[in-house]
């Protein structure tokens, strides 16, 4: 790979995923040389990539991804050691929820010491000073717990912690080892406290997008009915495309911080289905709806059924209950609006418009 010497480096872990491809693709329009570690799978698992992937025996090349896995430290060093970025994105992780109840070891291990390598990698290679890391903390932290929010109702920078699953208990680690060894060795290490994001790109079983799905797919005639675990939680969702810009603007500041990434609106699980067949014109009722707001929350979890013909087209399976439940997110903006000058361009309508849209041209 040729380098401009004036061209940045940039390390991105997870770049197969949702955040790892459009950070990729900001950080290729903004000039910088992107590496990036993938997975060894014994499929392909670059679809989220494959748009900007460069011949690797032309010249100039950009974007090039390398081997190698978070729990395997020697890999991570040669990696850093190779390419000397200055700046590494953390964003590998084993990031669903649900599934961390049943492999809590691992997303430890993963989410947690895969974190603490990376830093570690850094320090070892002496590149503390040169080398600048965001990494991806999560909302999850806080546990969605009443008495944590702050005056205005919100989880802020300052709001207590109390992870309520194997990944938030594993997020949390790398949280704290972050900030430790911003102060402990000086280096600019950063957290982005990111509430729930989305995007066409969001993997099929993470709740928007097995929604979006399955209204593509039943508003063709292709599925029957959906089911969904607890449709009274209460999320604050926003676009993939403006969240990993504002990883980027933590890297650009000055003094390393941390930031709470967000909208600052939250919505139920259950609007959001309702909102999504609407796309498709279909209108939706709950069992047992009526005018009274406490009402429509005690029926959420039952069936919804459409208005038109009658037809239960959304179920409820306990089956995807979780253990603990994060019921209710929602972030305060105020200080990356403020430091940052982050503010999302999306909404959460145009952001379901597009998601719909998407899934209605893969049936
Ligand atoms: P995805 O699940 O879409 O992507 C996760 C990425 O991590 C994939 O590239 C995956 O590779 C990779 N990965 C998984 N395990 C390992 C491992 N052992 N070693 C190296 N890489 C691994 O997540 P998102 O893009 O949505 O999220 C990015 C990060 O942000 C994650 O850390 C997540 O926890 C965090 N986060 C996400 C939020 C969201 O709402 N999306 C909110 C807050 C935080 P593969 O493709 O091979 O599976
Ligand atoms: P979350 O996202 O757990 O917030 O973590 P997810 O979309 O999985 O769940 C959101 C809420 O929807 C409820 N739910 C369902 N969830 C899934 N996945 N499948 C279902 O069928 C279903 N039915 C209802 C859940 O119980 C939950 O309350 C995401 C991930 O991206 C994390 O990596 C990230 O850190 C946080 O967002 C912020």
């Amino acid at each position: 790979m040729n380098k401009d010497t004036n061209q940045k480096v940039a390390l991105v872990t997870g770049i197969t995923g949702q955040d790892g491809s459009y950070l990729a693709e900001l950080l290729l329009e903004k000039g910088y040389q992107v590496h990036g570690i993938k997975r060894r799978s014994s499929l392909f698992n670059t679809q989220r990539i494959d748009h900007i992937y460069q011949d690797q025996h032309g010249a100039n090349v950009d974007f090039k991804l390398h081997y190698g896995d978070l729990t395997d430290s020697t890999n991570i060093i040669r990696i850093i050691q190779e390419i000397q970025p200055d700046e590494i994105y953390n964003l590998g992780a084993m990031s669903h929820v649900k599934v961390s109840f049943d492999s809590p070891e691992y997303v430890a291990n993963v989410d947690g010491l895969g974190t603490l390598r990376i830093l570690e990698a850094v320090r070892i290679l002496g590149l503390q000073k040169k080398t600048k890391i965001y990494q991806a903390s999560t909302s999850e932290l806080y546990g969605g717990l009443a008495e944590n929010k702050n005056e205005k109702g919100f989880y802020d920078e300052n709001s207590p912690f109390y992870p309520r699953s194997p990944y938030g208990a594993a997020k949390i680690y790398g949280f704290w080892i972050t900030k430790n060894y911003r102060e402990a060795y000086n280096m600019f290490a950063c957290n982005g406290i990111l509430f729930n994001h989305e995007s066409p790109r969001r993997g099929e079983t993470f709740v928007t997008r097995k929604i979006t799905m399955a209204t593509a797919a039943i508003a063709k005639g292709k599925q029957d009915c959906l089911y969904l675990g607890n449709l009274n939680s209460q999320r604050d969702w926003g676009h993939a495309k403006d969240y990993v810009e504002a990883m980027w603007r933590i890297l650009q500041q000055d003094i390393p911080e941390d930031y709470v990434i967000a909208t600052g609106i939250t919505t139920y699980i259950r609007d959001f289905v309702i909102m999504a067949f609407a796309e498709v014109g279909i209108e939706l009722k709950f069992e047992g709806e009526n005018e009274s707001e406490v009402a429509r929350v005690a029926a959420c979890n039952n069936p919804l059924y459409q208005l038109e013909k009658g037809k239960v087209v959304v179920r409820v399976d306990p089956e995807y209950y979780r253990p603990t439940e994060v019921d209710l997110l929602i972030g305060d903006p105020a200080k990356s609006k403020t430091k940052l000058g982050w503010k999302p361009k999306y909404d959460l309508d145009s952001l379901v418009k597009e998601m719909v849209a998407s899934d209605l041209k893969l049936f």
